[in-house]
């Protein structure tokens, strides 16, 4: 059965001295106890059927996006290597965080996302060729090319673009949700953030003022155990990431994160309540960085490469699928059949992007000012000249 008792309110473990010249580092917290956290599918992909409250169709949609947003990061990371794109961060091992958890959200609920969230950009309307473009940095790009790449914006869908700057998509997240009260909009906000995030300052901003509010949100951290090179080990003496919630009267869940209907079952009852009126909930997906923190480090300079392999043993796509074929809804064909699907549809979003142009430079000012001033007008005519 899922069940999920609270932690024991015990001190942290002392963590051991770091040895001078210790390079390698491990993640985990010594003290976090993961056999706590709240579990619907087991590992071997079994699961109690009184458990799971989703219609086939429903769970084949999870399924199918895990994979798309899985296929999406391996080529976008091969673009990168090409040089076709500057720069991206992947997901891999996360897809279960991300995707269980935003496709328990309404279409009229927004995303507020922090660094490992874009597919939910993708779930939320905005075409993939869109997406490429914003990696290029192309005319095809919504923002023109002027954020940097992954920073994808989607307005439509209810997606508010990702703040860089850590920490701060949190109080824009408590933010939203105070103004939907005040408003009395039936929207319930969804407010991301990694790990390392729970160290900033705006962590406490936005989740004091969101409780005391009683603000509709729910703050979701995927813990992927990792704030680039500094391991969860060394980013908190807490417990757990979760039981900071305690300390602005927030109601908190530890969820695996790596099991998508466990993440997707825990999303929704936070939405419910959150809508219902009872204020914010704190969910804490336990998962897993398995690649770099983005195409710019190399990861095996810092880290134990036996915890990425132990991880990759706790596979989240894997783990789904096995539990689908078991209930008769997945096999070798369909699975063959979806690759093909989705590497065309990656394919050709990809020779569409590219198909984008530089960005006019006389946009950078005509889409600022109504009347150029004169200096600027003249810098213009100089630019267009050289
Ligand atoms: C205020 C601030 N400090 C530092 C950085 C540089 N930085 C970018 S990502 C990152 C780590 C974020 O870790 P975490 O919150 O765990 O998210 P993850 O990348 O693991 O998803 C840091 C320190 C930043 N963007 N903003
Ligand atoms: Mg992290």
């Amino acid at each position: 059965m899922a069940t999920q008792r609270k932690p024991r309110r015990q001190k942290a473990a002392p963590k051991k001295a770091a040895k001078k010249g210790a390079t390698k580092k491990k993640a985990a917290a010594a003290s976090a106890d993961d056999s706590q956290l709240l579990t619907v599918v087991a590992p071997d992909g079994t699961a109690d059927a009184a458990d799971v409250d989703l219609s086939d169709e429903r769970k084949l949609y999870l399924y199918e996006t895990m994979v798309r947003a899985r296929e999406f990061d391996r080529r976008m990371l091969m673009l990168q290597r090409q040089g076709r794109i500057g720069f991206y961060g992947p997901i891999l091992g996360q897809e279960a965080a991300t995707i269980g958890s935003v496709a328990a959200f309404e279409a009229r609920d927004w995303v507020f996302p922090a660094l490992r969230e874009g597919a939910a950009a993708m779930m939320r309307g905005l075409p993939l060729e869109i997406a490429i473009a914003q990696l290029i940095g192309n005319d095809l790009d919504r923002c023109k090319g002027r954020q940097m790449p992954c920073h994808y914006t989607f307005k439509e869908g209810n997606y508010y673009g990702m703040s860089s700057v850590i920490g701060t998509q949190i109080s824009h997240a408590a933010g939203a949700a105070m103004a939907a009260k005040i408003r009395g909009d039936d929207v319930v906000i969804g407010g991301y953030m990694g790990d390392g995030a729970t160290s900033a300052n705006d962590f406490h901003a936005g989740m004091n003022f969101a409780a005391v509010a009683k603000a509709p949100c729910v703050f979701i951290c995927q813990n992927n155990q990792w704030a680039i090179s500094v391991p969860s080990s060394q980013q908190s003496n807490s417990e757990t990431i979760a039981i900071k919630a305690d300390a602005y009267g927030m109601p908190w869940r530890r969820v695996d994160g790596n099991d998508v209907l466990a993440v997707y079952q825990a999303t929704k009852e936070a939405v419910e309540f959150a809508r219902a009126g009872n204020g914010p909930m704190f969910l804490e997906l336990v998962t897993y960085r398995r690649l770099g923190h983005s195409s710019s480090d190399d990861p095996t300079r810092y880290r134990d490469e036996a915890e990425v392999k132990d991880w990759e043993k706790r596979d989240p796509v894997e783990r789904f699928r096995r539990y689908l074929e078991g209930e008769g809804l997945w096999n070798e064909d369909k699975e063959a059949e979806l690759q093909d699907a989705i590497a065309r549809e990656v394919n050709d979003a990809i020779k569409a992007a590219e198909k984008g142009g530089p960005t006019p430079p006389e946009d950078l000012i005509t889409d600022v000012y109504d009347e150029p001033t004169m200096q600027l007008r003249e810098q213009l005519r100089d630019a267009l000249e050289d």
